[in-house]
């Protein structure tokens, strides 16, 4: 592992020993009903609902990000990470989570698979939801879209299978603020929510053609540790020789990612790495946690499958604050 220094910060700053806990600017908002009913918000006729903006505070919280430098792994074949442990502190991050999932709208994706002659119905385990735009096109203030290239409206059949909507400024916030100490730039924000240590991500890279080569990826963690896991790509047996024994031997990782953690995945890590959240028991499992993946998508396939595999056809659902669960919108509109 290398250390690399923040922009902001001297480096001994970080590596005190146990920093103090700062002294809260002004109580958390614990849930989301902490909200006056004037509060700005995001509503564009591609939200379900509208999505309030962050609390004043937490905008100020995340302008001390990041709370610690990164450490660099990339001590093994073909991979470049770069880890803040954590970007935003605990407290702040426990703040977040609790905002980002009691107001932001969710799915539970099914999509089927075909394998030969045989067909799957894939449940996604856990929830999940997405914003942004690729490349090609941008969006209006209103939330409607226009061609990158010349600030026109898009032809009305150039997203055929989805609507897209804006990143919504409690997200966009973090995005910013992600670029800023990651180097790149990111127009889509992929939400998943894991209830319980029943939901999962299995083993995938996210190496689609239309992130362009050797994309980089963030990813922040709020609420419950879960462990992430990663290993190399199995090597075929053609390229198997004594050269690449390297990579044979690459060493499977494992992550403690906890709440406020960030991960950036860089240069060759999406082509050569899997990566997964295996479903677990115990610790903090039973608690929820969300994750906010950044990335850039390159052309208009990229639009589409994200908005496929993370927003799908089904029912919209939303954080209960009674039931202390995920609800179908519809029935949390009817029970309050
Ligand atoms: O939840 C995580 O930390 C990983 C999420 C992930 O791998 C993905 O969204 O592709």
């Amino acid at each position: 592992m290398q250390t690399t220094g923040s922009k902001k910060r001297a480096l001994t700053e970080f590596f005190s020993p146990a920093s103090p806990k700062r002294a809260r600017k002004c109580p958390p908002p614990s849930e989301a009903k902490a909200l006056p009913p004037d509060h700005p918000h995001d509503s564009y006729t591609t939200y379900p609902i509208p999505v309030p903006h962050l609390p004043a505070y937490l905008c100020n919280e995340l302008l001390e990000a990041p709370f610690a430098a990164s450490k660099r792994i990339n001590d093994q074949a073909d991979l470049d990470i770069l880890y803040f442990q954590p970007f935003v502190p605990k407290d702040v991050a426990d703040d977040l989570f609790h905002f980002i999932r009691g107001h932001l709208f969710f799915y539970r994706v099914q999509y089927k698979i075909k394998r030969g002659s045989i067909e799957t119905l894939i449940n996604t385990p856990r929830y999940t939801t997405v914003f942004g735009l690729d490349d090609t096109s941008q969006f209006h203030t209103d939330g409607s879209i226009l061609e990158a290239s010349t600030s026109k409206p898009i032809s009305p059949n150039k997203y055929p299978t989805c609507s897209p909507r804006p990143i919504p400024q409690c997200l966009d916030e973090l995005r910013k603020i992600t670029e800023t100490f990651t180097e790149s730039s990111y127009n889509f924000c992929l939400v998943n929510y894991y209830a319980n240590g029943e939901d999962s991500i299995s083993y995938h890279s996210d190496d689609e053609r239309f992130l362009g080569a050797d994309p980089a990826i963030a990813s922040l963690s709020l609420g419950a540790k879960r462990d992430f896991l990663m290993k190399h790509k199995p090597v075929p047996p053609k390229e198997n020789g004594s050269a690449l024994n390297s990579l044979n031997s690459a060493k499977p990782l494992k992550l403690p990612l906890a709440s406020g953690d960030l991960i950036l995945m860089r240069g060759k890590t999406q082509a050569n790495w899997l990566h997964s959240i295996p479903k677990r028991k115990g610790g903090e499992s039973d608690q929820g946690r969300v994750n906010i993946t950044f990335r850039k998508a390159m052309v208009k396939g990229g639009t589409e499958n994200y908005y496929q595999y993370n927003v799908g056809k089904g029912a919209v659902w939303r954080w209960n604050v009674v039931k202390r669960e995920m609800v179908p919108w519809q029935a949390d509109v009817k029970t309050g």
